[in-house]
């Protein structure tokens, strides 16, 4: 039993009397959000840090993702991974939009690129993935569906900050690809969020929306929502960007230890680093075999929580089973076989810089020996 509790994150803050600094600043400008000092310093900095042409910023990644569906005018249908967290999917409700669950890969638990097509009817409008856990998805193949059917592709990167492929930004494939910066993802600005797009035209358009469509004083160019990063979450933000590299190596380490102290406990496995992938390590999934480890899965996360470990399920129940979405015809169970089996089996470990290579072990040996 560990003596405090452990959660399956904690958010790493920036250095307090850096961010004392930029408040006092801020409450010299009496400036406190629509696209302060702050907010643009932030938006260039993190353009270039993520390797991206551009941003916007936003107070959160749904809010991010509703209005990329409006950036791009989608309606009608979407073909989307049914293994996310729910505020995927929400975000086509909000939109009036038709999720289409397509089942996912067993190798990285992403939408599986060869079940979009059948999904594809004459009211498709876009693919919607998701690059769970940050690993990526097929993109190429993706791109290769998206443009002989005429769709567009917005990419959930909720945990994809940083992620590169083949030494390019993950953020740089489809046509829109969003963030999430929420206290529990590995960049944090306690809640936010991004739009990443790939022309100056388009920027302006996520500008418009996320400032109730206001192009100029008196002009409305569409229905827009207020849905703007204020100046304090921007100056946390640009300080958060001094740090990141070394939340990642320690991330790193902590990853590594679980996978050697982990590699050959009968009936639990785990994803490992994909060549030509710069990875970040949000997440540590395990997934737990019940013919082959002793217990199933929901008894060790049962176990794990009696040693005051908080590991999560994400994602269990898979968002086609919530209540909302089962009626749909997509949601039936032999249309999501795989994602079924991931999401029966999976558990996130505790991962965060602050965990203690101690308790990493501690965590391990409980999986161990149980
Ligand atoms: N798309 C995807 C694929 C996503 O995963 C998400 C969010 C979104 C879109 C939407 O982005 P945002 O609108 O959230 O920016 C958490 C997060 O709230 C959510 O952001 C995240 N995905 C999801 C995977 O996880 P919960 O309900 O599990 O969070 P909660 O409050 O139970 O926190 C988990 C643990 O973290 C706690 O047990 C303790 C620790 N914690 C949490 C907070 C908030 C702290 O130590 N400090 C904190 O301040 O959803």
């Amino acid at each position: 039993m560990m003596g405090k509790k452990i959660f399956v994150t904690q958010p790493t803050l920036p250095n307090l009397d850096g961010f004392i600094e930029s408040l006092k600043e801020i409450w010299e400008n009496k400036w406190l959000t629509n696209d302060g000092k702050f907010h643009k310093e932030f938006e260039n900095k993190l353009a270039k840090f993520l390797g991206v042409k551009y941003i916007s910023l936003f107070s959160n990644g749904t809010l991010a993702l509703i209005s990329a569906l409006q950036v791009l005018r989608i309606t009608g249908e979407v073909i989307t991974t049914p293994y996310s967290f729910v505020a995927t999917t929400h975000a086509l409700w909000w939109n009036g939009i038709k999720p289409v669950f397509a089942d996912i890969e067993l190798n990285y638990c992403n939408i599986d690129a060869e079940r979009i097509e059948t999904a594809i009817t004459p009211k498709t409008t876009a693919i919607l993935p998701v690059h769970v856990y940050g690993n990526p998805c097929n993109v190429d193949r993706i791109q290769d569906i998206a443009d002989r059917y005429g769709l567009k592709v917005i990419y959930d990167a909720a945990h994809a900050f940083g992620v590169e492929k083949n030494d390019n930004s993950i953020l740089n494939y489809g046509d829109l690809s969003i963030l999430s910066f929420h206290a529990t993802k590995i960049f944090n600005t306690i809640e936010g969020g991004a739009i990443i797009c790939h022309d100056k035209k388009t920027k302006k358009r996520i500008d418009f929306l996320k400032n109730f469509g206001f192009a100029d004083e008196v002009t409305v160019v569409a229905p827009g929502i207020n849905a703007k990063m204020n100046e304090l979450q921007a100056a946390y933000g640009l300080l958060q960007l001094n740090t990141y590299q070394k939340e990642l190596w320690k991330r790193m380490e902590i990853v590594n230890l679980y996978r050697n102290l982990l590699h050959n406990t009968k009936g639990i496995t785990f994803f490992n680093d994909i060549p030509n992938v710069k990875h970040n390590y949000a997440y540590f999934p395990i997934l737990v075999d019940k013919n082959k480890y002793r217990y199933e899965r929901d008894e060790l996360y049962a176990i794990l929580k009696k040693h005051n470990i908080y590991a999560r399920r994400y994602f269990y129940p898979l968002i086609s089973d919530f209540s909302v979405y089962r009626g749909l015809p997509s949601a039936n169970h032999e249309n999501l076989i795989s994602a079924r089996i991931i999401a029966k089996q999976v558990i996130c470990l505790p991962l965060y810089s602050n965990l203690s290579f101690e308790d990493v072990e501690q965590i391990s040996k409980i999986i161990k020996t149980v």
